[in-house]
């Protein structure tokens, strides 16, 4: 069971299709432990995007990043790191395949909608710069036993 970073971006909530990508998760199966607006200060920006600082683009994703609110999600499922980076589609709207969100709902390179944490050890960091951990404790879903085969007694 993972649990990842997902933000939806100042373009996705501007443009009215927080619920839309929202519904995707959910139809998906995936759980949505930790959910929240708020606006990304430029320290927490600077954090969340330390990989990247010192390239070309930095300045303009922190100012787009910072420039109105988000939605902050923390997504769990069985593999969801990599679930919700396919549901995402390739990072520039340009070129993100139809049935992705990125490539469904954007043309742009910069402006793309959605982050979602690229591997475990991301996802580690990131959640803990959005969430206190104890606010993500989920309670069990009655509906598990649908979404995943429980047989062995744990989700496959
Ligand atoms: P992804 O979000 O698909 O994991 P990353 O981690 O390579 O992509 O980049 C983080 C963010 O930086 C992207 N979501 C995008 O907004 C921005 N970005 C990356 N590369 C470029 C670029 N060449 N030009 C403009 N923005 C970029």
């Amino acid at each position: 069971m993972q649990t990842t970073l997902i933000i939806l971006k100042p373009d996705a909530v501007q443009r009215g299709l927080t619920g839309q990508i929202i519904s995707r998760f959910e139809d998906k199966g995936l759980l949505i432990v930790g959910m929240k607006m708020m606006k990304i200060s430029s320290e927490l920006a600077a954090k969340h995007y330390e990989s990247h600082q010192g390239k070309p683009f930095y300045s303009g994703l922190v100012t787009f990043m910072t420039s109105s609110p988000v939605v902050v999600m923390a997504v769990q499922g069985v593999g969801a790191i990599a679930i919700c980076r396919k549901m995402m589609g390739a990072t520039f709207g340009s070129n993100a395949e139809p049935g992705t969100i990125r490539g469904d709902y954007g043309v742009s390179n910069s402006f793309n909608l959605i982050h979602g944490s690229d591997s475990p050890e991301a996802a580690e960091r990131e959640l803990k710069l959005f969430f206190e951990a104890a606010q993500l404790k989920a309670g069990d879903r009655a509906l598990d036993g649908w979404v995943y085969d429980l047989s062995s007694g744990t989700p496959e």
